[in-house]
């Protein structure tokens, strides 16, 4: 092994390069910084890098999904379908890196393994191991974390997984070579996003499948389709006003479907019937914006679920599979899956439900064993998500002031002020890190927001000849507070979800993005223009 040590000092390192990063390094490139991009994967695109299982797509619509900074780049690109698939959304990003060369500022096939801010020289020294195991140390005035918000995966230790002799996958880490499921025996673990998309492919390619189920989803279909070119031609028109009503969503519903602002409750039975029914029809993420009090009311939220199970009861023929496929909490609370016959999948004469709520599956050599009974399979894939928002920045090795690690000053939970920044980690920053909408908002809106917001911030200290910025304690147990307040109001906390670091044993359980993206937009407006309040300017 090469353990050649180089050294360099530039003004920023980026951790990351799928969208935060790539637009991060494109905007401190035009402002006049310099910046080196580190990306532990061979490629720009993040997480549409490493998530390539079959079935695999966004559940935000393509038109909506992509970036809005530059004109030319948003006219130019043509979507192909009203849902993009992951190959499609990565040659996008791969696009992006192209056209604004972006791949002469990354290092790809290079892990940061550790961050540590110097007391004396106030900067940061980034440690990172390169291709060929070549370490390198660089020195950073800034460093920003783009390392994305569903980029860890969960993988559950489970007992006697080294026994297996099968094929094993995460939906996560997906290889790159096409996984071949002809005439396996294949068992699917989790019933999240990933799973609610791959199992109908891979149910048509392999010889039989077995979904093991900790708990049943809620999904919508996607009623995906080709978009048509004058649908495509129209938007791009004006498609400053898609931008636009984007960046007033309250949540990542889908601005072409905008939240219906009365009450489940305000309207008989008949009524809320209908709208629901046009709702399930628009498909998608945008069902929950049927009523405008589906996630602050269980009563309201029950017609909404009721609606649901009544239509996964018409779907699957079985009525012991439709009742195991029954979600019990309240819908929305788990992020609400987006589908392409995933119910349906169930009716085919070779896919098995196993229930595995009420005891953990073990793994022998020949498969998976839920009570007394193996099931032989050839392949497991793992659809057991994520360390969601804060798995990728505590395993980054980043100590602050006074050697304290973050993972010390994160042990009850990630505290934060705007979810950009941590006190006691001086000109650290994150892109839609905990304490920001991030998930609960459309990714790349929340990622142009902050990348903007923290280059401003950069010029702003360059400006007045300051060095350091970083949040006062104050402002950071006030901002927890108000985040913790907001979610309380709502139901999110009322289920175990990745909202909450619930899927995650051991995981301190704090509600983690914020609910409400064009108030937040506000108050981080609020505080640059007030001199950056909050923030202790050095
Ligand atoms: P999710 O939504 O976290 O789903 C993971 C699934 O794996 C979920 O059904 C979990 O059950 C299940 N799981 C996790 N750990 C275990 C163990 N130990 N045993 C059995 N089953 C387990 O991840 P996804 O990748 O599907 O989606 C993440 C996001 O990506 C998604 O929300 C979209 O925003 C895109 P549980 O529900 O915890 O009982």
């Amino acid at each position: 092994m090469d353990n050649r040590t180089s050294s360099d000092q530039v003004d920023a390192v980026v951790v990351g390069a799928g969208f935060a990063g790539m637009y991060m390094l494109y905007r401190l490139r035009q402002d006049g910084f310099s910046v080196c991009v580190f990306e532990r994967g061979s490629d720009v695109g993040g997480t549409w890098y490493w998530n390539r299982y079959p079935g695999a797509r966004c559940d935000v619509e393509s038109m909506e999904y992509s970036f809005k900074f530059s004109e030319e780049l948003q006219q130019d690109w043509e979507w192909t379908e009203r849902y993009a698939t992951q190959p499609e959304i990565l040659s996008y990003a791969e696009h992006v890196a192209e056209r604004f060369d972006l791949r002469s500022g990354i290092s790809f096939d290079t892990t940061v393994t550790s961050a540590v801010f110097d007391d004396q020289t106030l900067s940061w020294s980034v440690q990172t191991m390169g291709p060929i195991g070549v370490a390198k140390e660089v020195h950073a005035q800034f460093l920003i974390m783009a390392t994305g918000c569903l980029s860890s995966t969960n993988e559950p230790a489970f007992d006697g997984l080294d026994e297996f002799q099968g094929a094993t996958y995460h939906t996560g880490d997906w290889p790159h070579d096409r996984v071949d499921f002809a005439d396996k025996t294949v068992g699917v673990v989790g019933t999240g996003s990933s799973g609610v998309q791959s199992i109908p492919v891979i149910a048509e390619q392999c010889r039989h499948l077995t979904v093991f189920q900790r708990t049943p989803n809620f999904t919508i279909p996607a009623h995906n389709r080709p978009l048509d070119p004058t649908e495509q031609a129209e938007i791009k028109a004006n498609y400053h006003q898609l931008r636009e009503a984007n960046e007033a969503m309250t949540s990542g519903f889908g601005s072409r479907y905008p939240r219906n602002e009365i009450s489940s409750l305000s309207v008989s039975a008949e009524e809320a019937e209908t709208i629901l029914e046009q709702r399930w029809a628009d498909g998608g993420l945008s069902f929950l914006g049927a009523f405008n009090d589906l996630m602050l009311s269980e009563e309201a939220n029950v017609v909404a679920a009721d609606f649901v199970r009544r239509k996964l009861r018409s779907i699957v023929r079985d009525p012991t599979v439709a009742e195991l496929l029954s979600p019990t909490q309240v819908i929305g609370c788990k992020r609400l899956c987006v589908d392409s016959g995933y119910w349906e999948t169930f009716n085919r004469e070779n896919v098995t439900l196993v229930d595995i709520s009420s005891e953990p599956i073990t793994f022998t050599s020949a498969g998976i064993k839920v009570g007394d009974v193996v099931r032989e399979l050839d392949t497991v894939v793992f659809a057991t998500g994520f360390d969601a928002m804060t798995g990728a920045l505590t395993s980054a090795g980043i100590v602050g002031r006074g050697t304290q690690p973050l993972t010390k000053t994160w042990e009850a939970g990630p505290v934060n002020y705007l979810g950009l920044g941590v006190h006691g980690f001086p000109n650290l920053f994150m892109i839609t890190g905990p304490g920001s909408p991030s998930v609960l908002t459309n990714m790349i809106t929340a990622i142009q927001q902050h990348v903007e917001w923290i280059a401003d911030a950069m010029n702003h200290l360059r400006q007045h000849g300051l060095t350091v910025i970083e949040p006062q304690a104050e402002a950071q147990r006030q901002w927890v507070a108000h985040v913790n307040g907001i979610a309380d109001f709502t139901l999110f906390p009322s289920c175990n979800s990745w909202y909450l670091g619930a899927n995650v044993p051991g995981k301190p359980r704090v509600f983690m993005p914020l609910p409400g993206y064009p108030d937040y937009k506000a108050k981080c407006n609020q505080v640059a223009s007030n001199g950056y309040e909050g923030f202790d300017l050095e």
